[in-house]
């Protein structure tokens, strides 16, 4: 029988459209010396409160859950680990944004400029004059450029493989244009890459490449592009993706097309923007996001025990 804590105290906030839950309160007691170890603890003990604090019907499937930790590095205020409908994400660039908007809003934190450990790798974040947040991500890089998969339905397509703090495969794909009325052809496609990428193991033990990006003109003449972003829980990201993002300009300077320090603008499907740009450290490239998150509740969930739904459920077909 899942064990429930009576309740759990949570944040909610938005980034540039796409939604975090910041668990502050509530959840049992975590072990694990490393970000990696207290993943893991969680998923084995937890994963029934994951489910329950992000699905239906206390959420829906496009929120991402972060589950507040003690820090493991000494510089660090805290520690998160990200999860979605299905399971655990790397890093979470939108969801670190609004994990910082979260901890100022609660008077956690001391300044404005803050590091906070994630199970790959310790970011750090600074809240700017006009409330935005750039988060300093972990290191990217592009693992492969033009690989060719066979795709169900659509045919051979080619596409970059990066990491951002999850692993992206970033279609060349033109159509069909990245808007709102053709989100149900956009899931089709996107989930059939990835179906696809499944299928050929492209990286193997490095892990599973869960994130697809489809890339067009912007709409915005304040964005270099727009962006599609099937999250691994079959939903897409509202916002351009942190994670997405640093791969997209990982891709870009491997080609040559993006120097450290040039800002690249990335729009996303519902409109909203970030802005990144790439330094180095040690021979590898550490992407800078910027963006915006507002705080949208704050909130006690409760489970009760006679409550059928009390588990939560995902309506995801992936
Ligand atoms: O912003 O990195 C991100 C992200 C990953 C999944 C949803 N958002």
């Amino acid at each position: 029988m899942p064990n429930f804590p009576d309740s759990i105290e949570v944040v909610d906030s938005h980034t540039e459209g796409e939604p975090t839950r910041v668990i502050v309160d509530g959840w049992p007691e975590l072990i694990g010396a490393t970000m990696q170890e207290s993943r893991v603890a969680i998923e084995t003990d937890f994963d029934h409160l994951r489910q329950a604090i992000v699905c239906e019907p206390r959420g829906h499937d496009a929120i991402v859950g972060a589950l507040l930790t003690p820090p493991v590095e000494a510089d660090s205020v805290a520690g998160v680990v990200f999860f979605n409908n299905v399971g655990y994400l790397g890093m979470c660039g939108h969801g670190l944004i609004g994990v910082v908007r979260t901890l100022e809003y609660l008077g956690r934190l001391d300044s404005r400029l803050v590091r906070i450990d994630t199970p790959v790798g310790t970011v750090s974040a600074q809240i700017e004059e006009d409330g935005s947040v750039t988060v300093q991500n972990v290191v990217s890089f592009c693992r492969s450029l033009d690989v060719e998969i066979e795709v169900d339905g659509v045919g051979a397509v080619t596409g970059d493989i990066a990491w951002g703090g999850n692993w992206f495969f970033l279609a060349h794909l033109t159509g069909p244009a990245l808007v709102l009325e053709n989100l149900a052809e956009l899931l089709q496609t996107t989930g059939n890459i990835r179906r696809a990428l499944d299928r050929s193991q492209l990286i193997g033990e490095e892990g599973v490449i869960d994130h697809i990006e489809l890339f067009g003109p912007p709409e915005r003449a304040d964005a270099d592009s727009r962006n599609f972003v099937l999250c691994p829980g079959g939903e897409y990201d509202r916002s351009p993706c942190g994670t997405g993002t640093s791969a997209k300009m990982a891709v870009l300077h491997a080609r040559g097309e993006l120097e450290l320090g040039q800002q690249w603008r990335q729009e996303s499907i519902t409109g909203g923007r970030f802005v990144g740009w790439l330094t180095e450290s040690d021979h590898e490239l550490v992407p800078h996001i910027r963006g915006r998150a507002w705080i949208t509740g704050h909130n006690k969930l409760f489970f009760a025990h006679d409550d059928l739904f009390r588990n939560g459920f995902s309506g995801s077909s992936t």
